[in-house]
């Protein structure tokens, strides 16, 4: 996951042919603290790419699903700690916090989760390190949860935070897609802690940054929130 950055950043120098710019005179542009002209450049294409993609985005077109007997297995893990670091949440405790542009901020339970309108998908999972499975997942549309608590859906984004201190955030039209779940399962059982119990956020047409684990609190706003791995170089749109 480490190494993405870097090969996205020699594609896009390459690409820009900037390749030359470290010959310019008089400019550090190798000081370690020091954003030279490559990552602006990169940042502001990230950017622009941000806008072109959410505006090609329909929300309408659905992520392609697959049946039961292409479910991978075992399941595959990643985070940025390992396995053994996931953490530990209490579903009997459990609460999402609610915050920003949500007029019913009371926090939800799993069993308020649990009671609502329930979907399931058999979708692809696509991590930028490489790798994909296919998973089932079952949960409350996002839609349906933000309708129930009478979020701003004219807002512009959502950002999610999660137990291990991951963040993550959406645009408004991605988490109206009628498959972007609030997910409680994962192949037929409750989500283990590795995978993201007591709830995550599936969203099978983004990337698997983009799909938070054990969330504890959601916040709905015009201001753009950024994300953990979003805010050291990944794409922030990224997906379809
Ligand atoms: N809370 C939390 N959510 C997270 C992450 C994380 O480190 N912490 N990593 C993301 C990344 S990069 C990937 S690829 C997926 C991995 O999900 P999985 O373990 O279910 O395959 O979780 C995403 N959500
Ligand atoms: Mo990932």
């Amino acid at each position: 996951m480490k190494s993405l950055p870097l090969n996205r950043r020699k594609l896009i120098t390459r690409a820009l042919g900037f390749g030359a710019i470290g010959l310019l005179p008089g400019c550090d542009f190798d000081h370690p603290n020091h954003p030279d002209l490559t990552d602006r450049v990169l940042s502001a294409m990230s950017r622009w790419n941000d806008e072109a993609q959410a505006t090609l985005f329909d929300r309408h077109t659905l992520a392609p699903t697959f049946p039961a007997s292409a479910i991978t297995r075992p399941a595959r893990f990643n985070a940025f700690y390992d396995i053994s670091q996931a953490p530990q949440v209490n579903p009997g405790t459990w609460q999402l916090a609610l915050t920003g542009r949500i007029a019913n901020k009371t926090p939800l339970t799993l069993a308020d989760l649990r009671a609502m309108k329930q979907e399931s998908q058999i979708t692809r999972f696509v991590c930028v390190e490489g790798w994909r499975v296919v998973g089932q997942w079952s949960g409350v549309p996002l839609a349906h949860v933000l309708k129930a608590i009478n979020a701003d859906t004219q807002a512009r984004y959502i950002l999610f935070h999660c137990a291990d201190g991951y963040f993550t955030s959406i645009d408004m039209a991605s988490a109206m897609q009628p498959q972007t779940i609030f997910a409680l399962d994962f192949n037929g059982g409750p989500l283990t802690a590795p995978f993201g119990a007591p709830m995550r956020l599936r969203i099978p047409t983004k990337l698997g940054y983009k799909n938070p684990k054990s969330i504890v609190a959601m916040e709905v706003t015009n201001r753009f929130p950024g994300g953990y791995w979003e805010n050291q170089g990944y794409n922030w749109f990224g997906g379809s």
